[in-house]
């Protein structure tokens, strides 16, 4: 790093807040696919210091990657050369949560698990949660507008971000920050900031409603016969406003996990070829038993918590898998939007008869997201299997009106397929989009977009 580009940033931040030894971390994706080589990272205290770090590198033509948890599953926030790491992670101050209006106001560098421990005194939480939640940050949740595991019940994280600060490309300050529930003064600025990916600006503050924690609580674990027996447990429960959660689980992954639990009980003796759904239903006055008889048509047993403690294992077995196939080798991570009763279609299109590498489907079937995760020795072998694979799995996507990522994003990893699912002339909207605001190409490049 030059002396004189890292001088300047010594005046802006003070030299605790520079990084230049030990970078693996942040060069390095949860993955461990996607590996960087920038020589210096910032973290910056303020947002005024923010501005000063960017209007700098806008001046100089020096290109930044915002990082938050740095848990993103698409390459987006870490270098793909020696891009500048701006990690917000000393921004972590909590300002207030008003319990008027339920809107909490806060850094965009706290962990989002921190905000529920900060909400729990008021009997609230955050609306979104996904199991990177312990290292994930507000920032980086919505710079990807997250989805995760209650998106059935709550919907997308874009409807409860009421307000933004935004440091743009320039060093320009947004205060887009906002405690209305209702402000409707024409175009929503900040909408354009949440999924963005940090192609646009770096998000400092947020202001997000937050929602009551549910009275009460319960959560099943079913086991099915077939896919079909699982698209009909989901047509029975749907309409269920007590429906906080609707995961499915192939039995293949859940059989291979079984070893990491042999001091616990399990829910079932999980077989390769069953199929599982984890259900929670949330609220006041649950109806358990009704719940309990509509899915009975479909399954012969079904397991329920009966405190606290077996609700947190019930969604352990599910929230595990992501972790779980990452110690196998080298994964490749897909995460598309299809109509639920087509998941298992897909998958078959792909590897016919189910051959193939190690691979298995699961996820968000109650918001037509399913994962698709395929594991490789090396990481050679993914990138000579990659291009055919996604060809043929995007294609099909397309073509049932799909999404190529629902909630993940495009990051680095499926930047060369926007034109497919966008076409040219969303594409082309886009891009000038970009350059209106980072006319030097500075912020996460070669990302999205
Ligand atoms: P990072 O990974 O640090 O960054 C993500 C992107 O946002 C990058 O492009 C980065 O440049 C940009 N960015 C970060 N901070 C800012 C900022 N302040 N301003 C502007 N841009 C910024 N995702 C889901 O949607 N649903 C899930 O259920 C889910 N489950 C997961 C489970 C596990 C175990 C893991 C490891 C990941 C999971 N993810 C899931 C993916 C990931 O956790 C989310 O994308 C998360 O929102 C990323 O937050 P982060 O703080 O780690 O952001
Ligand atoms: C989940 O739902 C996450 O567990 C991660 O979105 C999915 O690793 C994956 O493919
Ligand atoms: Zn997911």
């Amino acid at each position: 790093m030059n002396s004189k580009i890292k001088l300047a940033f010594e005046k802006i931040v003070g030299t605790t807040n520079i990084l230049t030894q030990d970078l693996n971390p942040f060069n390095t994706d949860w993955m461990n696919k996607y590996v960087g080589s920038s020589e210096i990272v910032l973290t910056p205290q303020t947002t005024d210091q923010v501005s000063q770090i960017l209007r700098f590198c806008n001046e100089n033509s020096l290109k930044v990657v915002p990082q938050s948890g740095n848990t993103g599953l698409v390459g987006g926030s870490v270098p793909i050369k020696d891009e500048i790491i701006i990690s917000m992670r000393k921004m972590n101050q909590i300002y207030e949560f008003d319990l008027n209006s339920a809107i909490i106001t806060s850094d965009s560098g706290v962990i989002l698990e921190n905000l529920n421990n900060y909400l729990f005194q008021y009997k609230y939480q955050m609306p979104w949660d996904l199991g990177a939640r312990g290292s994930c940050m507000l920032g980086g949740n919505i710079s990807t507008n997250a989805g995760g595991l209650n998106v059935v019940k709550h919907g997308l994280l874009r409807n409860y971000v009421l307000g933004l600060e935004v440091v743009l490309p320039n060093g320009k300050i947004l205060n887009l920050l906002n405690k209305n529930r209702k402000d409707n003064t024409g175009t929503d600025l900040k909408q354009l900031f949440i999924g963005s990916e940090g192609t646009l600006g770096i998000i400092t503050k947020a202001n997000v409603l937050c929602i009551p924690i549910p009275n009460e609580k319960k959560v099943f674990f079913l086991e099915l016969k077939s896919f079909q027996d699982v698209i009909k447990v989901l047509q029975k429960v749907k309409r269920n406003e007590q429906l906080l959660a609707f995961e499915f689980m192939e039995g293949k992954i859940l059989h291979k996990n079984m070893h990491r639990h042999s001091g616990n009980k399990l829910p079932f003796d999980f077989q390769e070829d069953k199929y599982y759904v984890l259900l929670e239903i949330a609220g006041q006055s649950l109806n358990v038993d009704q719940f309990s008889l509509d899915m009975m048509e479909f399954t012969e047993e079904i397991v329920m918590n009966q405190n606290e403690k077996e609700a947190q294992f019930l969604w352990k077995l599910r929230e595990e898998i992501a972790e779980s196939m990452g110690k196998m080798g080298y994964v490749l991570k897909y995460d598309v939007s299809i109509p639920p009763d087509k998941f298992e279609w897909l998958v078959n299109q792909i590897y016919p008869k189910r051959e193939g590498p190690f691979h298995v489907y699961y996820g968000h079937v109650g918001d037509g997201n399913v994962h698709i995760n395929i594991v490789f020795e090396s990481l050679s072998e993914l990138h000579k299997e990659e291009d055919k694979i996604e060809q043929k799995l995007f294609g099909l996507v397309k073509s049932q009106g799909g999404s190529i990522s629902a909630e993940h994003g495009i990051g680095q990893h499926k930047r060369k397929y926007m034109e497919l699912q966008k076409g040219r002339d969303v594409l082309g909207c886009l891009s000038e989009i970009k350059r209106l605001f980072d006319p030097n190409g500075i912020m996460n490049p070669n990302k999205l977009l």
